[in-house]
């Protein structure tokens, strides 16, 4: 007799720039999935619960120096350390909404001087391919509004230019992954609201292919 193939979680990536409200959105959108009968769990990089990510944190505070070399492997390094957490959810059935991947992991390196793309790429290759990528754009009115960044590293209007910059080079050069972009114009239950909606097409989808490889 038939058996019906257990269908697998959706793995979604909400990417984008700083003060866009990617953190709020991974977090309601997690809920919103839940409360609709969808299995869903979030994850966030840099994940600073680690060993690696005590290090990360460390270095984003700047209370640690490191290298632009050795930070960017340990970012990596980061997200091979989750590696089996994410395969094994969504082989579960749970998707997962993640704040932040291997893009911004490229796009803050590459921001550097003296990165190409290409070596940024190298060691998130073969990392769990994300089957959709959110990308939140700030609307005018809500960059202005936050014109005085934190006081972590990267936090500066010129890096965050640079970064944007490189997001959409990145987004060139890989034309097999499904980016769609969002523009943060209303309030945050409202973003929800439609965010969830752009999901859910994807989510009632019959999801038998395997998790791709990414960049490979
Ligand atoms: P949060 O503010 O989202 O915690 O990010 N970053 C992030 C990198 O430079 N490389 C990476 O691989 C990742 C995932 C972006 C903290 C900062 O860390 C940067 C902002
Ligand atoms: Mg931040």
């Amino acid at each position: 007799f038939e058996r019906m193939a257990l269908k697998r979680g959706l793995f979604v990536v909400i990417e984008g720039a700083d003060g866009t409200g990617k953190s709020t959105q991974v977090l309601n959108l997690t809920k919103r999935l839940q409360s609709e009968g969808y299995p869903c769990s979030s994850m966030r990089f840099p994940d600073r619960s680690t060993q690696i990510g005590g290090m990360i944190d460390s270095y984003l505070q700047c209370k640690s120096n490191l290298s632009d070399e050795s930070v960017h492997l340990l970012f990596s390094a980061n997200r091979w350390e989750l590696k089996n957490q994410i395969t094994n959810t969504l082989a579960s059935g749970t998707s997962i909404i993640c704040d932040r991947y291997a893009f911004s992991g490229v796009a803050y390196t590459s921001s550097k001087p003296g990165f190409s793309l290409c070596w940024c790429m190298g060691p998130d290759r073969g990392l769990p391919k994300p089957d959709l990528v959110l990308y939140l754009h700030a609307s005018e009115k809500l960059a202005q509004s936050r014109s005085n960044y934190g006081t972590e590293r990267y936090e500066k209007r010129e890096f965050q230019n640079k970064v944007a910059e490189m997001f959409e080079e990145i987004r060139a050069v890989d034309k097999t992954l499904t980016w769609t972009d969002y523009t943060v114009e209303r309030g945050i239950d409202e973003v929800t609201d439609d965010l969830f909606g752009i999901l859910q097409k994807e989510l009632n989808s019959n999801l038998v292919k395997e998790v791709g490889k990414l960049w490979m």
